[in-house]
């Protein structure tokens, strides 16, 4: 399915779906840590589409609704959904760089229209199924997921003009081990399939990720990977705004890559949540730029 041979580049500068600044300079560091010269030295034809321009909010307010900076997300969501809808009409593979995480909501409603069953991978730390109902802290980049399931505000639920972007059967979360009480009972109440910390403990990321794929290979036409930096551990990829201890290594998720680019199931990525600023010597985003060289094949070769 995957290899296209034409892969467009998008930014997301966004930072207004938490409360740390600096994650709008992700894309920046990603670029900076030789993103671009990577994915051409692989033998892909790379076409960077620069950044989305993001609108500030007027001022800091108290979140109406539990959704801080709604108005700011949604105005970039849709600018996203635009950008995101072309990359797949003229066949290219979109791969997009964040930007705090409420990034996918605009991503994943331009791609998923293109897909009767799209497949989503969401590597990260946490399960990003809350709501303004549910959310402990009203930041709008732990609830990306449950928008995209249909759930939560409704202005961000129907970006696109279609509502649920994917089913709960498509789903698989892999290194969760920071999840809400709320988020708990979406999971089992919609029987979504998570990988916790202790699940890839146990079984080994190769288990993991064979049972992904072949879990995902049996009712997908199409998977998006959106791989949160912060599923890794805060060891590898320090420059993040929610590290949470006890993560995944960076051989793990170079090794998780690795199996995904050999199976040919992901038709189009998203990395997230880099922040240069919390970074050690942008650590992260190097991190970041060699796991997307994983996903698009990478390989040593002895010759
Ligand atoms: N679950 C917490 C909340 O809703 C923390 C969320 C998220 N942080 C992220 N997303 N980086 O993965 O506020
Ligand atoms: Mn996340
Ligand atoms: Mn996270
Ligand atoms: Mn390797």
């Amino acid at each position: 399915m995957f290899i296209h041979k034409d892969i467009s580049v998008i930014g997301v500068p966004m930072d207004l779906g938490q409360r740390r600044r600096g994650v709008d300079m992700g894309p920046s560091a990603m670029r900076y840590a030789g993103l671009l010269e990577q994915i051409t030295s692989l033998g892909f034809n790379v076409k960077d589409c620069g950044d989305i321009r993001i609108d500030r909010p007027e001022k800091e307010k108290d979140p109406e609704k539990n959704l801080r900076n709604l108005k700011e997300v949604f105005a970039a969501s849709e600018k996203l959904e635009k950008e995101v809808d072309l990359i797949v009409q003229e066949g290219k593979f979109p791969l997009i760089l964040g930007g705090d995480h409420s990034i996918s909501i605009g991503s994943i409603a331009g791609i998923s229209r293109h897909y009767e069953n799209l497949g989503l991978i969401w590597y990260d730390a946490h399960a990003d199924l809350n709501t303004g109902e549910t959310s402990p802290s009203g930041n709008i980049h732990g609830m990306p997921l449950a928008v995209n399931l249909g759930l939560g505000d409704s202005s961000l639920r129907n970006i696109g003009n279609y509502s649920p972007k994917v089913k709960a059967e498509n789903i698989v979360i892999i290194g969760a081990r920071s999840i809400d009480e709320g988020e708990k009972l979406l999971i089992k109440e919609k029987g979504i399939k998570v990988f916790t910390m202790h699940e890839v403990d146990r079984l080994g990321m190769p288990k993991v990720i064979e049972e992904t794929i072949h879990y995902l290979s049996q009712r997908t036409d199409g998977v998006h990977l959106s791989l949160d930096l912060d599923a890794l551990d805060p060891l590898d990829a320090p420059g993040v705004g929610t590290p949470v201890m006890g993560g995944l290594t960076y051989r793990e998720s170079h090794l998780a890559l690795e199996m995904l680019s050999e199976a040919k199931i992901i038709t189009s990525a998203e990395f997230v949540e880099v922040n240069p600023i919390l970074d050690d010597k942008n650590r992260t985003a190097d991190v970041a730029s060699e796991l997307v060289a994983s996903l698009l094949g990478k390989k040593l070769v002895l010759t």
